[in-house]
């Protein structure tokens, strides 16, 4: 009797789970995926910090195979991306929505195995592309929160993340960005800034194009330029399979 839903809903009996034939406390969204390949793409909880530190996130199962890990959203500007260190540290957002999912979680998932990353997005007259890269992730908080990024794959979107390769996080209250500006405070979101972006995933949500004020929006230099707001935005990994 040990599926997986009733295991999360059954979390302190977790060290008596010896007894049970079969237990997954998925760490990601990829292990959920191996084991269950027909569940569909939606809200789902994960274990990467281990069996007591339950955490929901939205899973792709459909892009590319599945199994990706969601921790960036942006479809219908109904969070505020405008926000302290302790926000992106930790996380915020609706799971079944517009989300970040903090960055001492993004250090967890991108610790423990080599993963790559997948950027989606979408502007306002349908046209759907995306960029991939070989391998991603993060370093912890002493560290600055530093972003490592492997080789670009090109999926129509233009390389807008090679910019801020290498660059530690920055928030209005902490400007760690490569500028004598602040970054986070100018284009109002909280990301790996250099000098200052060529994408901006956590600005603000608008319409399409928009240039008052400038370099705001949720922009991606290389596909749509900058001052248009893309629609739909998301950023995802996964573990880089051995062949
Ligand atoms: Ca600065």
């Amino acid at each position: 009797v040990c599926v997986l839903s009733q295991v999360l809903l059954v979390m302190p009996l977790l060290f008596g789970a010896s007894r049970c034939s079969f237990l997954l406390l998925p760490v990601d969204c990829s292990d959920l995926h191996d084991h269950y390949p027909s569940k569909p793409s939606g809200v789902y909880t994960i274990f990467p910090g281990g069996p007591i530190s339950p955490l929901q996130v939205y899973c792709d199962m459909e892009s590319d195979g599945g199994g990706w890990t969601v921790f960036q959203r942006r479809m219908d500007g109904t969070v505020n991306f405008f926000r302290t260190w302790d926000h992106y540290k930790k996380g915020f957002g609706n799971k079944d929505g517009e989300y970040w999912l903090g960055l001492d979680n993004i250090v967890l998932l991108t610790m423990r195995n080599k993963s790559e990353l997948r950027v989606d997005m979408e502007d306002w007259e349908g046209g759907k592309v995306y960029a991939q890269y070989t391998s991603f992730s993060v370093d912890p908080e002493s560290f600055g929160y530093t972003l490592n990024l492997g080789s670009f794959i090109d999926g129509g979107a233009g390389d807008s993340l090679n910019h801020h390769a290498g660059r530690k996080f920055s928030t209005f209250d902490k400007d760690q960005d490569a500028s004598g500006a602040n970054c986070a405070k100018n284009h109002l979101g909280g990301f790996w800034y250099g000098a200052c972006h060529h994408a901006n995933p956590n600005g603000v949500y608008r319409l399409g194009a928009d240039a008052t004020p400038l370099y705001i929006g949720v922009e991606w230099y290389h596909f749509k330029g900058f001052n248009y707001s893309l629609k739909n935005f998301s950023m995802k990994i996964r573990p880089v399979t051995s062949v």
